[in-house]
């Protein structure tokens, strides 16, 4: 049945493109009820409007939180117009029959999209006007809903076209698209609701902010968000700077995969010395003699408690940053002679599983690499079968590979870090690097072992290895020559055992 309209609400957000229409309505004999802002604005279209306040003889409260939530508004959009009952409460109770029903929701998404604070989000969800829209839907029978501005096109041609009025079909079909308004305003609802924000582990850390002297370069400004307190006891030194934070980070990455007593020496990320032994004093000078040189200026690391004796030994090097969990008395007015040196006893916390960084115009949030496959998750494809001791060294190589920027090939024996080859644009120049590297501070390749945080494409990796004398190899597998590289193994004597878990790290 063709419904004229008599009475309108009209409630929107947005008031473009609403002028002309209300001026059609107008022109039609409709009486506008309508909100605050709408009010407004259709009195400056020189139209006339009741305010609902004036409807419901009741106010706007809680800052506009309710405004239409009342029964003399929704009694005349949710009355059925043929029903006698019905009819009877409207006249009874002096509510008006509403048969048409405008409105455009609070931008929830738009303000959510904007960064705006969770405060300023919660406020622009939507509660009278979703109500409105569901009400006014439900009764279609008898009532037109326009939920979207992209209708008002649309219900200014039906009312010229059949003089002010709607058919059920047209009732029915904005019906539809009003329900799919609120199901989506829902859904988005839901959807701020529910992201698990990766970001949030952060959101206690960063709200201390430290402003650095400057950033990699002194020519750039750089903050440290986080708070360095909750982890570290600072007994000595300068303030850390960007860089020195940057390698502190990797340090403790590296030495939380050693559970026996070990040392790490890094610079610019990457180990350049690491030992595990029965003593920390042991572990520190085998881990120094990988590299003495790369070990000047470097940021240090243990997982045991420094003495006096080691304190003396690590005192004879120039380096920027030492991490222990514990240092003796002795050892502490060993190191504290020199101020600049910086001190950190590391406090037992758990850290962040995920990671970030910026890139392009966003951020990419991922797990950290938190896997190291062992003994058991090693497979040996070759005749030549790895001995439980190089099995071990392998494991211990696997861990420093993990953290050592790609591509890079570790040589490791005893529980010790002999040379890596790291951050090449070849696999084959890090193996080169790796072998002239342990050369140069008199390591002999052969019997020790090699890791490599990625596959081999080709055989090459292999072969040059075979010929300086490493005895067993892990890497990830998966090359579709993998099995060149297995019968390059099997040619040159070498064991090979492949994980199936690559490792880069870029
Ligand atoms: O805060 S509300 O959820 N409570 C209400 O009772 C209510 N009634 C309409 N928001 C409510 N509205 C919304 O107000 C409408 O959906 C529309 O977005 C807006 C129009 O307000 P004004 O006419 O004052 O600009």
């Amino acid at each position: 049945h063709p419904v004229k309209i008599k009475n309108a609400l009209v409630s929107v957000y947005y008031k473009d493109n609403l002028a002309p229409l209300i001026k059609l309505l107008n022109k039609y004999g409709v009486t506008f009820y309508s909100t605050g802002g709408t009010e407004a604005f259709i009195r400056e279209q020189g139209v006339d409007v009741v305010a609902v306040e004036d409807l419901t003889s009741y106010p706007s409260i809680l800052g506009g939180r309710v405004k239409t939530l009342h029964p003399k508004i929704f009694g005349g959009i949710l009355a059925r117009r043929p029903l006698a009952g019905d009819q009877e409460q409207l006249v009874q109770y002096e509510i008006p029959e509403i048969d048409l029903v405008i409105v455009d929701l609070y931008p929830f998404e738009e303000t959510v999209a904007s960064g705006a604070s969770e405060q300023d989000i919660i406020e622009k969800i939507d509660i009278g006007g979703i109500s409105l829209i569901r009400a006014a839907a439900k009764n279609f029978n008898d009532v037109v809903i326009i939920s979207s501005k992209s209708d008002y096109q649309e219900l200014e041609a039906i009312l010229a076209a059949q003089e002010g009025q709607t058919t059920l079909e047209q009732r029915r079909e904005f019906a539809k698209r009003a329900f799919n308004t609120s199901s989506h305003y829902d859904t988005a609802i839901f959807n701020y609701f529910n992201q698990e924000n990766p970001l949030a582990v952060f959101k206690q850390s960063v709200q201390q902010a430290q402003t650095l002297r400057y950033g990699e370069n002194p020519h750039q400004k750089g903050t440290f968000f986080g708070d360095l307190d909750a982890m570290f006891d600072k007994l000595n030194g300068k303030e850390l700077s960007y860089n020195n934070l940057v390698d502190v980070d990797a340090a403790v990455a590296i030495i939380d995969e050693f559970d026996d007593p070990t040392f790490a020496i890094l610079k610019h990320t990457n180990a350049c010395g690491v030992a595990s032994r029965p003593t920390i004093k042991q572990a520190w000078t085998d881990a120094l003699a990988c590299d003495p040189v790369s070990a000047f200026g470097g940021v240090l690391i243990t997982n045991g408690e420094i003495d006096k004796e080691t304190a003396n030994e690590i005192s004879n090097l120039f380096f920027e940053v030492l991490i222990a969990p514990s240092y003796t008395e002795d050892a502490l007015n060993i190191l504290t002679s020199k101020k600049n040196r910086i001190i950190l006893k590391r406090k037992d916390v758990q850290l962040p599983k995920e990671q970030f960084k910026t890139l392009l115009n966003g951020v990419i949030v991922q797990d950290k690499d938190h896997t190291v496959e062992g003994p058991d998750a090693m497979t040996t494809v070759t005749e030549t079968q790895p001995t439980s001791a190089q099995l071990n060294d392998l494991y211990f190589a696997n861990k420093i590979v993990k953290h050592t920027k790609s591509n890079t090939i570790v040589f490791a024996k005893n529980n010790t870090l002999i040379a890596s080859g790291v951050g090449q644009t070849s696999r084959v120049d890090a193996l080169k690097q790796a072998i002239e590297k342990a050369q140069s501070f008199g390591f002999d390749i052969k019997g020790s072992v090699m890791a490599s945080d990625a596959f081999f494409p080709f055989p090459d990796c292999v072969e040059i290895a075979g010929d300086a004398g490493v005895a067993a190899v892990l890497q990830p597998g998966g090359s579709i020559k993998d099995q060149l590289s297995i019968e390059m193994a099997n040619e040159k004597g070498v064991a090979m055992v492949t994980t199936g878990v690559r490792h880069f790290k870029h």
